[in-house]
């Protein structure tokens, strides 16, 4: 690589930050022979286990797990003495690494990076300190962690006390000594939990305040479990090797039983389990659900809580330290020794700030809404500024001098939590956008400093000096971060991995939930097709290869995943009978959907026969007439049934309000072309007859399908068009069949992979029409006259071959006059957007279409029955 420099202030890479990122990163630095300056604040090595020195601080990851991994020697010639080391033992560990590898040299401590400019001209950092230096570099990273900017205590009179004053986070090195105190200590975190009860031992008198309960379970700390030392001593490398490879980084195999289906003595078989390890990831684990699913979440939530009730004595402090408003998991859990069990003591209380919130700190102690209270010593265990707080306070301008407090105004902006558009060769270890706070730091860590080490070693193969993001990868990303979270229950609570415990800052969900071994492969992938949506520049030449590494969302994509490891023949090699078992089994043990008012069977007359039909009325008063919905499953005219579609139709009952009608038409090849759309267009006139019977209001009419089903309920609009009846309030056609041209560029893109293939519609076509009828207008409903159709809803799904179809039909219908919402379903396949309570991003899709269908009819009453 480059020689170091010789220019006096002049360095390859600045560091800033001498904990487990900074350190591992100037070693690794040094390996590819950069020149290397470590700045740090503090006086020694050690980051975020240099400032926590309260009472109580441990890790909260087993140190089997909590540990360099890069080293083999160190690993043989460090053991840890306990499951969860303090934080004496933690720092020690990491100046024991810095001696070790003698990486003191290149640090500078007692001095803090004040600012840092990009300058363009001479494509540098310019990095200026608190003692006044002056340094370039060309690449600035950032290992300041995620939690070490600790948050103002914004609470009235905070200034004003006159006693002793502790912060967790900036705790005295001499220690503190509360003998025969008075103490205060506010909040009830991870950093409160822990000191709480060793804090309790000392004071004369504890009250703690608490603003909001959290869940903690016990740490059972003691010597490192023997089944995972005995594990490491058999095979070292591959138990790295899967924690890399884990969703935490440590290695844990993912449980697939679902707390709402678990029989109750498995849920607590589960629970006690995990109770008893005493693992954070452990705890997250019980059930497979309990992140997603409130049902779930609540069984983990109410068993810790019976735990706290029976661990406290008194009834009221065990009720007020019962967490209640928010999910377990979605605030980061504690784990503790004796914590519930501090509040037995008699001098000991819990002062909820729910009932008597703070008004002032005062000189002499704390005025709450009810009481005044004097102390000698206020403990603020407040928390963080987490993940961003201590980039944005860097003063960081890139081009054209944009600080990155005035780009992350609205929330941090992110390319794979590395990088920031705009701001060249600037790097950050474990910024927003990654799993950071959500995993073993140190494994995500390792991670993130050997892609970087990985990258500028490329980079100066192919003589490039600069690197940064698109604006189209990073948009990406961060859309990929927030679909993540988006399916969880994560951003529900007021937490700071949402930001919400900063005053004004904005609610962003900042750490990438999507998993430590999901985002090495995304990161890999990136590398790997030549740095996929970074542009690098340099004397090697400029490239660029634009583009958005993860744009399907997640829990499609854990289908697909799902769908491929079953390893089931494709479709179009069955027989037709086969296909259609295949089909009904796939439906077997999926969600029901929706509980509705009332659901009935029944048949209706067909122009060759009768037709089974089944009707779906929501709930609500009986009886009285809503809108009708004539609707039609998909299944490319072969496959499907009342049954295949009827989590859908539930869900679309629930979501419009209005009646839904499924009816079942004659399907190919038994029955070909035009058999299907008869069917349909009979049953739409006998259901526009029959209104009122069927509890609808005549003249409001709607028709709907999905997949073929769409393309029969558009060809029915064009045949009530022509036969100037019945009148057609709107169609919603969900990624609809509408012609027979396989051509389209979504077909190339998608024609193989998302379970709607090419060789399938090309199956499904064979099967239905000859090849003479494939243009007919009823076959191929875009190739149809489309003036005077009903308004239309049409959803186009990324990842589905029929996508350009759709959005053609919505394009030429709008050309012809009739009003259209063209739905697209953002990272979605064909058939995702339909699998109710399976795939929990098609839900904000099917609420869109839910509200499309309410537009279709004029009926305030609807409108106000489902809002
Ligand atoms: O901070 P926190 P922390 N008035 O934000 C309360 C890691 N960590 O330092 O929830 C009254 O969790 C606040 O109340 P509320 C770990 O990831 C790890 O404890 O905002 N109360 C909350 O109770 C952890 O999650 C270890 O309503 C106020 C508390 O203060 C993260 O660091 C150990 C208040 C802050 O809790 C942060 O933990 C320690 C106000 N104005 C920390 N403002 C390990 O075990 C805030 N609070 C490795």
């Amino acid at each position: 690589m480059n020689k170091p420099a010789s220019v006096p202030g002049h360095f390859d890479a600045v560091v800033v930050g001498a904990g487990f990122s900074g350190l591992y990163m100037l070693y690794r630095l040094r390996q590819l022979g950069l020149s290397v300056k470590v700045f740090d604040s503090a006086d020694d090595v050690g980051g975020t286990w240099y400032w926590n020195r309260y009472p109580g601080a441990r890790c909260d990851i087993p140190t089997t797990d909590y540990t360099y991994s890069f080293d083999p020697e160190l690993e043989k010639e460090w053991t840890w003495s306990e499951k969860y080391a303090t934080q004496p033992e933690i720092l020690e560990y990491l100046r024991f690494v810095a001696d070790r590898h003698g990486l003191r040299s290149d640090i500078e401590f007692s001095t803090a990076v004040t600012s840092a400019r990009w300058d363009e001209p001479e494509q540098r950092w310019r990095i200026t300190t608190d003692r006044g230096k002056e340094i370039r570099c060309r690449y600035y990273i950032m290992a300041t962690g995620c939690l070490s900017m600790p948050k103002s205590p914004d609470i009235e009179g905070a200034g004003r006390f006159a006693g002793q004053v502790y912060f967790t986070s900036r705790w005295p090195h001499e220690g503190a000594d509360f003998t025969g105190q008075r103490v205060a200590v506010i909040g009830t975190g991870s950093s409160g939990i822990q000191s709480i009860p060793l804090i309790a031992r000392q004071a004369r008198q504890l009250t703690v305040f608490q603003r909001t309960a959290n869940f903690s379970i016990p740490a059972h700390n003691g010597p490192a479990p023997a089944d995972r030392l005995e594990q490491l001593d058999v095979g070292r490398d591959a138990y790295r090797h899967a924690a890399r490879w884990s969703r935490g980084g440590v290695p844990l195999e993912p449980t697939d039983v679902l707390g709402v289906t678990a029989s109750e003595s498995v849920r607590r078989e589960r629970f006690e389990a995990a109770w008893e390890q005493g693992e954070l990831f452990g705890i997250l684990n019980v059930f497979a659900d309990q992140g997603v699913n409130p049902a779930s979440n609540d069984i983990v939530a109410e068993m810790i809580r019976e735990k706290i009730r029976s661990a406290v004595k008194d009834p009221e402090t065990a009720e007020a330290l019962c967490p209640k408003d928010h999910y377990f998991g979605t605030k980061r859990p504690c784990l503790d020794t004796g914590y519930f069990e501090t509040y037995n003591l008699p001098h000991v209380r819990l002062v909820d700030l729910r009932k008597q919130p703070i008004v002032s700190i005062t000189e002499d102690g704390i005025e709450t809404a009810d009481e005044s209270f004097g102390f000698d010593a206020i403990v603020y265990a407040t928390g963080f500024d987490a993940m961003t707080g201590a980039l944005v306070a860097a003063d960081v301008a890139g081009q054209d001098g944009l600080s990155l407090k005035e780009k992350w105004a609205a929330g941090p902006s992110t390319y794979l939590g590395l990088m920031t558009a705009g701001f060249p060769n600037f790097f950050m270890l474990t910024g927003p956008g990654s799993p950071s706070v959500l995993s073993n730091m140190t494994v995500s860590i390792e991670q993130h400093v050997d892609w970087v080490a990985r990258c500028l070693e490329d980079m100066c193969e192919e003589g490039l000096e600069t690197i940064e993001p698109t604006a189209l990868a990073e948009a990406g990303w961060d859309q990929h971060v927030q679909d993540c979270g988006a399916i969880t229950l994560y951003p529900t609570a007021n937490s700071w991995y949402m930001g919400a415990n900063v005053p004004g800052k904005p609610r962003v969900f900042l750490p990438y939930i999507g998993g430590v071994d999901a985002y090495r492969q995304a990161c890999d992938e990136v590398a790997s097709q030549d740095y996929l949506g970074f542009r690098m520049t340099g004397p090697g030449g400029d490239r660029c290869r634009d583009g958005v590494v993860r744009s399907m969302q997640p829990d499609v994509a854990m289908v697909l995943e799902f769908v491929a490891a079953l390893g089931l023949p494709p479709m179009e090699t069955l027989s037709d009978a086969d296909a259609r078992a295949l089909m009904a089994a796939t439906a077997e043990g999926r969600p029901p959907g929706p509980e509705l008012g009332e659901v009935t069977d029944g048949v209706i007359p067909g122009p060759a026969g009768d037709l089974p039909y089944r009707l779906y009325r929501p709930g609500g008063p009986s009886g009285r007439p809503r809108p009708l919905v004539v609707y039609f499953h998909g299944g490319g005219w072969v496959l499907g049934n009342l049954d295949s579609d009827d989590p859908l139709c539930r869900d679309l009952c629930a979501r419009s309000g209005a009646v839904v009608m499924s009816v079942n038409y004659r399907h190919a090849p038994e029955v070909r072309f035009p058999a299907a759309v008869l069917d349909a267009f009979a049953a739409v006139q006998w259901a526009d007859a029959n209104a009122t019977e069927l509890g609808g209001i005549p003249g409001q009419l709607a028709v709907a399908g999905w997949s073929a089903g769409a393309n029969v309920a558009a060809v029915a609009c064009q045949l009530a068009r022509d036969a100037a009846g019945p009148r057609i309030s709107g169609q919603l056609l969900i990624c609809p069949v509408v012609d027979s041209d396989m051509t389209r560029p979504s077909y190339e893109e998608n024609g193989d992979g998302y379970i709607l293939t090419t060789a399938l519609m090309r199956w499904f076509w064979d099967h239905y029409a000859d090849p003479a009828d494939r243009g007919d207008p009823r076959a191929a409903p875009l190739r149809g006259d489309l003036e005077g159709l009903p308004p239309a809803c049409i959803v186009a799904a990324d990842f589905d071959p029929l996508r350009d179809e759709g959005v053609a039909y919505a394009r030429a219908l709008e050309a012809a006059g009739v009003p259209v919402r063209l739905a697209r379903a953002r990272g979605h396949t064909h058939t995702s957007v339909t699998m109710v309570d399976v795939v929990i991003s098609g839900a904000p899709v099917r609420a869109g279409i839910g509200e499309a269908l309410r537009d279709f009819f004029p009926s305030a009453e609807l409108q106000e029955q489902v809002s």
